[in-house]
């Protein structure tokens, strides 16, 4: 494949994108492709340091200390992971990316679009997903399932509800090229079934229909 083909998941927390990052990676690996999984915030050395700022609940940050924190990270991660890998005919399968900045400082923070994304355009260097999978669950069934799994709310989780609603609103209106909702209320599989089904629409010589 040339040129590779960079994969996005996005939402709000506990929709289940770690979850299907890792089913898609196994059931792309079983079909004999190489791709490379990565995270936002974090991924590289310096990524990894502002992770631990940006989610520390003893760190202070208003939203435009957030949106340059989270971008500096994504510009690192871009830079020396996601591009060389793309170069290289890869697959580059990213848990979060534009889009969480512009649904949590934007939507979430009164951040002015415009603005987070020219700010992004610098670190991106125009880069833009081919595919973006929205998981699309109530800021409710998220939480529930974090707190299922045992996770301590993040300082971004630790937002009011008004905060979430906002969030949640935004991923639910996303859209543009290339971006698809996904119905992720359902189990595992089912979520996995349906990512599958659209990467098989977009890209049917890469991702083949059939059995999981
Ligand atoms: N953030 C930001 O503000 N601006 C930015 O630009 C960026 C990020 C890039 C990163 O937190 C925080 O940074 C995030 C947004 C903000 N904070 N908030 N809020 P993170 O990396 O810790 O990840 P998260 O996405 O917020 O949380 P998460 O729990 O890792 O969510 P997830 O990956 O979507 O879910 P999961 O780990 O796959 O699943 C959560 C639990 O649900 C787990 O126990 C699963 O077994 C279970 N699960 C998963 N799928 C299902 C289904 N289908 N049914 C039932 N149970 C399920």
């Amino acid at each position: 494949m040339s040129g590779g083909l960079f994969l996005v998941l996005e939402g709000p927390e506990g929709a289940g994108k770690s979850t299907l990052a890792r089913a898609l990676v196994k059931r792309m690996r079983a079909l004999g492709l190489d791709p490379v999984a990565v995270r936002e915030p974090g991924g590289t050395g310096p990524a990894e340091h502002a992770r631990a700022a940006l989610l520390d609940p003893a760190s202070e940050m208003e939203p435009q200390t957030e949106l340059l924190f989270f971008t500096a990270a994504r510009a690192h991660l871009v830079q020396s992971v996601v591009r060389p890998a793309l170069e290289g005919g890869r697959i580059v399968l990213s848990d979060r990316h534009v889009l969480s900045t512009l649904a949590y400082q934007g939507a979430g923070g009164g951040l002015d679009e415009a603005q987070i994304r020219q700010v992004n355009a610098v670190a991106t260097q125009g880069l833009e997903p081919d595919i973006t999978l929205v998981l699309d669950v109530s800021p409710a069934t998220g939480r529930s399932r974090q707190l299922r799994e045992g996770k301590a709310a993040d300082r971004i989780e630790a937002h009011d509800d008004a905060f979430h609603d906002r969030v949640a609103a935004a991923y639910r209106r996303a859209a543009g090229p290339g971006i698809h909702h996904i119905d992720a209320s359902g189990s595992p599989d089912e979520v996995l079934d349906q990512a599958w089904r659209v990467l098989h629409q977009e890209r049917p010589d890469t991702f083949p229909a059939g059995r999981r």
